[in-house]
């Protein structure tokens, strides 16, 4: 039955047994939060068997009210009203944070029916109801959307903040996403990898929402602003995400591309942009897919893997070694995650010398993702170009370059670096 208006005397003989839910659940499982669970039962009661317009036969029906329990710990009060309205069969509740069970420590909206947001890291729940509240606005829908928060949640930042700061715009992202929109969040990437990394990681890749984040300023690219606005670790940060895909175009032309690509990919993407001009490197579009690399120049003598602004330095690196008679390839790695293997390998076997340059930390990247891939499969000499363990400056871009040991010159030493350990 879509609703259920029960009577204030019937509320509370729902409250209690809910209640008596709660504890036989938390004593099962041995672990739990009774308190925060107990306190809200009267309010969650309320909003599920009076308030709230729902369908628990269709969980996800579009139209139906939303509900978020930001303080996810209760949790408890959420599955024993969500079993007792039907949505599940009451055994679930004997089964609260065992291996296998749709009942998660803390509320996972792809595992229990009824579950609108996944919760537990405090501070997302308003700002995620925010980008509900939004969607309804966008898709011309008259939800409404409900959030609970904990006294002690609101002393979080990220509540006072809502809807303005990097973290906010993540978590109302995931809320769009959940509402079927396909939000593209945009600040630089130093704040997308590391302010909003707890939104980043708890509310759009555990739940796997289909939000597109698009992070500007990556690398050490936006040189004049200095170290506070670099964002030179943001391809290992996301790269240690589970359920990430991360893409990092090297010209216009492919950025275009991979905008498009990551708007028909179901799920979420991180597009890594640089800040200052880089060169086009391909006139016309080109078949562009995620976590197919491209190779932009042939050779047999070893093989450039770059990727983002460092394509246009690897290019001039390899026509400089030409003049020297050293034939080298590169391949344009747009997508680190999931990485193309298949192509990676084969330049390995095929010129035997692997070089990579990267506008990123030395760790955790470009560099190291191959290397695994190397390592494990065909061993070759490489040598890995990247920031090394430290902070850059303020400076002009390619100044910062050279500096810092990544530019065509640097390129070029390590290419006869690697072929010389061939031999
Ligand atoms: C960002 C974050 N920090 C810390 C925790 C650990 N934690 C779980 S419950 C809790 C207390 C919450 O208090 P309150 O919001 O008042 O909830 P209630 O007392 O109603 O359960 C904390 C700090 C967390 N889940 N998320």
């Amino acid at each position: 039955m879509p609703h259920k208006a029960l009577s204030v005397e019937e509320l509370k003989e729902m409250a209690a047994t809910i209640r008596c839910d709660i504890i036989n659940m938390i004593c099962t499982a041995g672990a739990g939060h009774p308190g925060g669970s107990l306190s809200a039962t009267d309010i969650v009661t309320a909003l599920y068997f009076r308030v709230m317009r729902i369908d628990p036969s269709n969980p996800r029906w579009p139209d139906r009210d939303r509900f978020i329990l930001s303080k996810g710990h209760a949790c408890p009060v959420w599955y024993a009203t969500l079993a007792e309205r039907g949505y599940f069969d009451k055994k679930h509740l004997g089964t609260l944070r065992r291996l296998g069970s749709i009942l998660q420590g803390h509320p996972d909206m792809n595992k229990t029916p009824g579950i609108d947001m996944t919760a537990g890291s405090l501070g997302h729940g308003l700002s995620a109801g925010i980008g509900m509240a939004l969607a309804a606005r966008v898709q011309g829908k008259d939800y409404h959307t409900w959030v609970i928060v904990g006294d002690g949640e609101v002393q979080e930042g990220s509540v006072w903040e809502a809807a303005m700061a990097a973290q906010n715009m993540m978590a109302a992202a995931a809320g769009m996403a959940s509402s079927g929109l396909i939000p593209f969040a945009s600040t630089y990437a130093v704040f997308a990898s590391m302010r909003a990394l707890d939104m980043v990681r708890n509310s759009i890749h555990y739940p796997r929402l289909n939000v597109k984040i698009a992070a500007s300023h990556s690398g050490i690219t936006p040189g004049p602003d200095g170290v506070t606005h670099q964002g030179q670790e943001d391809l290992s940060i996301l790269r240690a995400i589970a359920n990430s895909t991360i893409i990092a175009p090297a010209d216009p032309t492919t950025t275009r591309l991979a905008v498009m690509a990551a708007a028909d990919y179901d799920g979420p993407v991180y597009l890594s942009f640089t800040r200052d001009p880089v060169p086009v490197i391909y006139e016309n579009d080109i078949p562009f897919e995620i976590g197919k690399a491209v190779q932009v120049r042939d050779g047999s003598d070893a093989t450039i893997i770059a990727n983002r602004d460092l394509v246009a330095h690897a290019l001039a690196a390899a026509a400089a070694l030409e003049t020297k008679g050293i034939d080298v390839r590169v391949i344009d790695c747009h997508t680190l995650k999931p990485l193309d293997s298949e192509l990676i390998l084969k330049a390995a076997r095929e010129t035997g010398a692997i070089v990579t340059a990267e506008n990123n930390v030395f760790f955790g990247g470009l560099g190291c993702a191959v290397a695994e891939v190397l390592v494990e499969n065909v061993p070759v000499p490489m040598k890995r170009i990247g920031v090394r363990d430290t902070f850059a400056e303020s400076g002009p871009y390619l100044d910062l370059l050279d500096k810092y040991g990544l530019s065509a010159p640097h390129i070029i030493t390590a290419v006869e670096e690697v072929i010389a350990r061939k031999n």
